[in-house]
């Protein structure tokens, strides 16, 4: 795809490749400093009329140029910043290029670059979106398909393990101590699936065999100090593959499977063919230095990667605007694949605080997008939450539309048909639909579509005529580029529970089968569905499971939450009763209120259930804990940062001195379970032992500060440590600081666990964090190079830490301002993702909007990169 006006792409202009290339071969002379690829295109004509030979190229050198053995005339081929031009090529012909690289100058992490030292480091690749065009001359697009075989050459001793994309192809000694391995891929792939890893790296190993029949050899490799630490990621992996045989049918499809951690990564990780790339914070785990959610997250990332082989790989996307066809669909794997794993009603309320937290305010901001765009201007700025998460969310309306069975065999077709292909949404649905018959095109005006729709609910009850009405209507605000929307289609799960809290029979006609749950589908502005014989309810429970990513609003009071939140039997709406009651005592607080009943009855609702041996730990500490600070702020116009945190503290205050001593004695109990285990169970008492200590925290600073103390010491767990630490941290304990001076003694050398230390000042939520946060940005283990660390410190702050970073002085607008210019002119796709926190602006109130909004402004004067330029341009509204 070319970009047009200004560097715009636009998903209109989408014409199929002029040229195609049949196979590639890459030799590789590997060095850290100085990497010489020679790289042989077999071409092919595409579609449309004879057009000269355009490949893309950023930043190498180019030493040679060939066409069928012939080197070329200066006049005969054309070179620019962007590209290499080949004016007469014919059909079948065979370009050789040589570039040159310098691998350890790359700090955009997009391309070759080198991971750690130059003495010690390894070299790697990261390709997607376009990053294969930083290596050698390419159509660097998704819908050319290539057969690739790479041969790399290195010193032995600097480089032992040369490793790239497919099944390993022979290997052997050269002069000098060199060495070589080749590599040979039987599955045609798109550039932006290659990779490459050189260097001195340690493995574990596991052979696995396929449901039909491939013995495949999986190895994991990590540097000398990590890969003791890789046995959980290879565990997960091995329940993927099985679970993927199972669930969707698909065999592994090559001898091995290789997974390499890196600690300098842009992204989570990267599916490259058989070779999977991870930043090492989501493959690493052991008891002693991982939390439960990092457990979680390898498991997640482990098995997203493998899904992709066939929802990424095998079936790829024809161009970038079909992102979601691969992302939106691997995501949604990966949220069955964790919830069969562990418990599904956690899961499904982890996915939707995400949804939240990072999609929705993306919606309702400047940057909204649709899930498939039609236009960008970076590419690399459109792996959001939208494309992600809600594209997860429209792959599971659709599945939930056709049912597990049909779901199942719509996959199948999908696979059937676009094997080997590069494939569009459109070709998704109708690949779904054609297999069982139905018309889904309607699902596409949500890929199309941005912004939340706001679903509201009314329900009215007969009683003479013992029917049931339920009013739906739904409303969608424009977002920029967008001011016009349409309806689509809601499906809306339903049940009426009974002054029993038990589920109502309920049947949309007389005579029909009743069921305790329904689905009905809104497809219009508004409609009404009505319910018949049915006998005095007391409740609906609307929306179960989060059926569709909308907000919805409903005419239920308080004590109508409360009756869900205690007897509901979906999990994830129970919990969402309680979250519903919360906001609205939230919304009561910060409008000045004093006495507050709704906070009353959360509080009373919540302390009931506080005993209940039969509630499941893990979900309990989810019921006690409000919406947090950013999905708390999203309806407030004109926003006060401080305002909306100091009515969160009074909800917590208030829940935990309603709570009184139960807090310090549940505590006390669940500090006398096992605490160290890995299952479910453990963890869950972990969550709630976490939650308690918070709160009590709160209920009683001075005995709790002191136990946290030594819970901190003493901790079975990194969640534990982790958890006693921000809670003296938040308080400002003494005892904070000197746990805090231990945590960087005991984890200095290691750097992922050293991110939390550094995560976990970021996010104190103290006004003087801005001092601490700029006092860190010079700690010798601090470094604007890396994206964690970046992550951990400057998004901890700017997008977690609203209290410090909205600072009505606006000095923690200057400290991400200036760490923003220097990290542009580093790794534009790092400073890009970092300037996103800065996206509400225009909804803060007068004063820091007008601080904020300069700072905005200076940078997008400064932005170097296109992609820092874009995300600012957006934000600003230009
Ligand atoms: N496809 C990967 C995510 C990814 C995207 C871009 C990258 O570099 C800019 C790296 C990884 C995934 O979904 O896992
Ligand atoms: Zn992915």
């Amino acid at each position: 795809m070319t970009a047009s006006d200004n560097g715009v792409v636009h998903l209109a202009d989408y014409r199929a490749p002029a040229w195609r290339v049949e196979q590639v071969e890459l030799e590789f002379d590997l060095d850290i400093s100085a990497t010489r690829v020679l790289a042989r295109l077999h071409l092919r004509r595409g579609a449309g009329a004879a057009q000269p030979l355009r490949l893309d190229g950023a930043g190498q050198e180019l030493h040679a140029i060939r066409l069928d053995g012939r080197a070329l005339e200066p006049h005969e081929y054309q070179l620019d910043a962007q590209s290499l031009t080949v004016f007469a090529v014919d059909d079948g012909a065979v370009l050789e290029t040589e570039a040159g690289l310098a691998p350890d100058a790359n700090s955009a992490l997009s391309g070759l670059y080198l991971s750690g030292s130059a003495g010690a480091g390894f070299l790697l690749t990261q390709c997607e979106a376009e990053g294969f065009r930083r290596i050698t001359w390419y159509p660097d697009r998704p819908d050319v398909l290539a057969r690739f075989r790479v041969l790399l050459r290195a010193d032995r001793q600097r480089f032992p393990v040369l490793l790239a994309n497919g099944n390993p192809a022979g290997s052997g000694e050269l002069e000098d101590g060199r060495h070589w391995a080749a590599w040979d891929d039987p599955h045609p792939k798109p550039s932006y699936l290659f990779a490459l890893v050189a260097g001195r790296l340690e493995q574990i190993e596991q052979d696995y065999t396929t449901a039909d029949g491939r013995a495949v050899k999986l190895r994991i490799f990590a540097e000398a100090d990590a890969i003791d630490r890789c046995g959980y990621a290879m565990d997960a992996l091995v329940r993927a593959m099985r679970w993927d045989e199972q669930r969707y049918g698909r065999n592994y499809d090559l001898d091995v499977f290789h997974i390499v951690a890196t600690h300098d990564f842009n992204m989570g990780a990267m599916e490259n063919k058989g070779l999977n790339i991870f930043n090492a914070k989501y493959l690493l785990a052991d008891p002693q230095r991982s939390s439960d959610e990092d457990y979680a997250h390898v498991e997640a990332i482990v098995a997203h990667e493998y899904f992709h082989n066939w929802t990424g790989n095998r079936v790829t996307c024809r161009d970038w605007f079909q992102l979601s066809l691969k992302e939106g669909l691997t995501v949604y794997r990966e949220q069955q694949f964790s919830a069969e794993m562990n418990s599904a009603t956690l899961k499904r309320i982890e996915d939707v605080q995400v949804l939240r937290r990072a999609q929705f305010t993306e919606d309702a901001g400047p940057l909204a997008h649709a899930v498939r765009p039609e236009r960008y201007s970076a590419i690399d700025n459109f792996y959001t939450a939208t494309v992600y998460d809600k594209g997860a969310e429209l792959v599971r309306m659709i599945a939930g539309r056709l049912g597990e069975t049909a779901w199942r065999r719509g996959m199948d077709e999908y696979f059937r048909r676009h094997d080997g292909e590069a494939a569009t949404v459109e070709q998704f649905l109708a690949a779904l639909g054609d297999a069982n018959g139905v018309d889904l095109s309607a699902y596409l005006a949500w890929y199309a579509q941005a912004g939340t729709p706001q679903l509201q609910a009314r329900g009215t009850y007969d009683a003479a005529a013992r029917r049931y009405r339920l009013d739906l209507r739904q409303r969608t605000a424009p977002t920029p580029g967008q001011a016009r929307k349409q309806a689509l289609p809601i499906p809306l799960r339903v049940a009426l529970l009974g002054a029993d809290g038990r589920a109502l029979p309920l049947r949309r006609e007389a005579g029909a089968a009743p069921q305790d749950e329904c689905v009905v589908e809104l497809d219009a502005a508004s409609r009404c569905f009505e319910f018949v014989d049915i006998d005095a309810p007391r409740v609906a429970s609307l929306l179960r499971g989060f059926s569709a990513p909308v907000q919805l609003s409903t005419d239920q009071g308080a004590d109508d939450l409360a009756f869900l939140l205690r007897f509901e039997s979906d999990g994830f709406n129970r919990w969402e009763a309680a979250q519903q009651l919360a906001r609205r005592a939230f919304e009561r607080v910060l409008g000045g209120a004093q006495n507050v009943p709704e906070l009353d009855i959360w509080c009373d609702t919540l302390a009931g259930l506080f005993d209940d041996a039969a509630l499941d730990p893990a979900l309990l500490a989810e019921l006690l804990t409000p919406p947090e600070l950013n999905e708390l702020a999203q309806p407030c116009t004109p926003l006060d940062p401080a305002a909306v945190f100091a009515a969160r503290e009074r909800l917590e205050q208030a829940l935990a001195q309603r709570l009184g001593a139960a807090l310090e004695q549940r505590h006390a109990a669940l500090l006398k379970t096992e605490r160290g285990g890995l299952d479910g169970a453990a963890r869950g008492r972990r969550r709630l032992l976490n939650r308690c200590l918070r709160l009590w925290l709160r209920q009683d600073p001075a005995q709790a500060q002191e136990i946290a103390a030594t819970r901190y010491v003493l901790a079975a767990s990194m969640s534990e440590r982790l958890a006693a630490l921000a809670g003296l941290l938040a308080d400002g304990a003494e005892s904070g600081e000197k746990a805090l001076q231990d945590f960087e003694r005991r984890y200095d050398n290691d750097p992922v666990t050293l991110d939390k230390w550094f995560a976990l000042q970021a996010t104190i939520p103290r006004p003087d964090t801005v001092e601490r946060v700029a006092g860190l940005l010079r700690h010798a283990r601090f470094s604007l190079r890396n994206p964690n660390r970046v992550s951990a410190l400057l998004m901890g702050f700017a997008a977690r830490n609203p209290l410090a970073f909205h600072r009505p002085d606006g000095a923690g607008y200057v400290l991400i301002e200036q760490a923003l210019a220097e990290i542009d002119s580093l790794n534009p796709t790092t400073a890009a993702r970092l300037a996103t926190a800065l996206k509400d602006w225009a909804r803060l109130e007068p004063g820091r909007r007008a601080l904020l909004q300069a700072a905005l402004q200076r940078l997008a004067a400064g932005a170097r990169s296109q992609d820092l330029a874009d995300i600012l341009r957006r934000t600003l509204g230009d």
